[in-house]
């Protein structure tokens, strides 16, 4: 009787655990699993037995590189329509905060994304979910957030669902009433908040339809005294909370999410020393999304050097939205992580796996080690630094989702 499932033989592993050795790698080596899970990632000369006799199905990766399944930790991918004239009027000189303020930018995506209906919404976001497949991606985590109303943003959440299983990926969802102000509440901020804590996310909490919760502190969206409300609500609901934190400007999000002990704090671009030390104290993740960063055509650096001096751990992310991350690729968030950020390719490849697992709080995948999922990428590079290092192409040749070749 074999014990595994599948045993893949001449594997090149970065298996991303803390082996001392860069990438955890480990050449000629070979990899096992059964019923969804990792059996064995290591050397080909450690096996415990013939490989014919191990597993029912045996073959050759060719030496090819592996990977563990790339983690998409902070998406907006579902959404109506797109904002292409905005990203127009951007160009020729208007900012995104005053897009904002005149009504356009997120507010006019909310308009779409209501009037759609859940098949078309389906309809427009699937293809962006493919194309982070396409590109590697095994898990990824969806906000709603265009919505504004708890019909509009369940809508978005069970999108977000049949998502995932229609692709046969693992999606978590996140609720984000607090992205922005809906136009009905115009005036009424704080009314909005309560209607946040006190209807929105008991229902949603009820219907478990969200993973996590999130909100925008900003200036041009929510204040740290409105989102610690949200926090509070979230956490009497035992919901664990994330933040899109010190993108344009500092008001202390990173230390507030510390607080609230958040899986994970976003963007960070402003981040004091102070903030980075809370986010140390909490072991709450950083995400960078330099996709944003990118589109937005910001100059402040997020405080990488402080992040790694302080332990920090640091995801990767492509923030996929229609404002200001038009990316449906990670890899190419990750290439942008290393040139705009200096980040090294080893670290944008940790962030966008085991990292990102971290920033969603999933202990069970994001490296090549027994017992975690067997959710892999088999590529077509000489080199994983090349996974951060290619803009565009199509290097994947094969994905594993819990085993199953998809
Ligand atoms: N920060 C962002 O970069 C996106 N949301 C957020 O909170 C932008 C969303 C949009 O412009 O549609
Ligand atoms: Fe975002």
């Amino acid at each position: 009787m074999p014990l595994w499932d599948h045993l893949l033989l001449d594997c090149r592993l970065a298996t991303m655990a803390e082996t001392g050795q860069a990438y955890g790698a480990v050449e000629n080596a070979a990899l096992g699993w059964k019923a969804g899970v990792i059996t064995y990632a290591g050397p080909q000369s450690g096996l415990p037995g013939k490989p014919a006799e191990l597993a029912a199905q045996v073959d050759s990766a060719g030496n090819a590189w592996i990977t563990p399944g790339l983690i998409d930790c902070h998406t907006h991918l579902v959404f109506a329509g797109n904002r292409a004239e905005e990203f127009a009027h951007r160009l020729s000189g208007t900012s995104y905060e005053e897009i904002a303020r005149r009504g356009g930018g997120i507010v006019s995506t909310v308009t779409k994304t209501r009037t759609a209906s859940e098949d078309e919404l389906f309809t427009q976001s699937l293809p962006r979910a493919q194309a982070l497949l396409n590109d590697g991606v095994t898990t990824l985590e969806i906000k709603s957030g265009y919505g504004l109303n708890l019909e509009s943003e369940t809508k978005m959440l069970r999108v977000a669902r049949r998502i995932g299983a229609e692709l046969g990926i693992s999606v978590r969802t996140t609720f984000l009433g607090a992205h922005a102000l809906p136009p009905e509440f115009a005036g009424r901020q704080a009314d909005y908040v309560d209607e946040i804590c006190v209807r929105m996310l008991p229902a949603i909490a009820h219907a478990k339809l969200a993973d996590a919760v999130d909100a925008f502190c900003e200036g041009i969206a929510f204040a740290p005294s409105e989102v610690r409300r949200v926090f509070e609500a979230a956490r009497a609901l035992g919901l664990r909370v994330k933040l899109h934190a010190d993108q344009l400007s500092d008001l202390g999000g990173a230390a507030l999410a510390a607080e609230f002990a958040a899986l994970s704090a976003d963007h960070l671009e402003y981040t004091s020393e102070a903030g980075v030390r809370a986010l140390a104290a909490a072991c709450t993740v950083a995400t960078m999304l330099p996709a944003a960063f990118y589109t937005l055509r910001e100059s402040k650096l997020p405080p990488i050097r402080l992040l790694r001096e302080h332990g920090v751990p640091v995801a990767v992310a492509s923030d996929v939205n229609p404002g200001t991350s038009p990316v449906l690729s990670l890899r190419t968030a990750m290439n942008m992580a290393c040139t705009l950020f200096r980040m090294t390719p080893e670290e944008a490849l940790r962030g966008a796996t085991v990292n990102a697992a971290r920033a969603l709080g999933l202990a069970d995948r994001g490296t090549l080690q027994a017992g975690k999922r067997a959710d892999f990428v088999v590529w077509d590079v000489d080199h994983p630094a090349e996974l951060s290092y290619w803009i565009g192409g199509n290097p994947l040749r094969r994905t594993f989702i819990e085993g199953r070749e998809i």
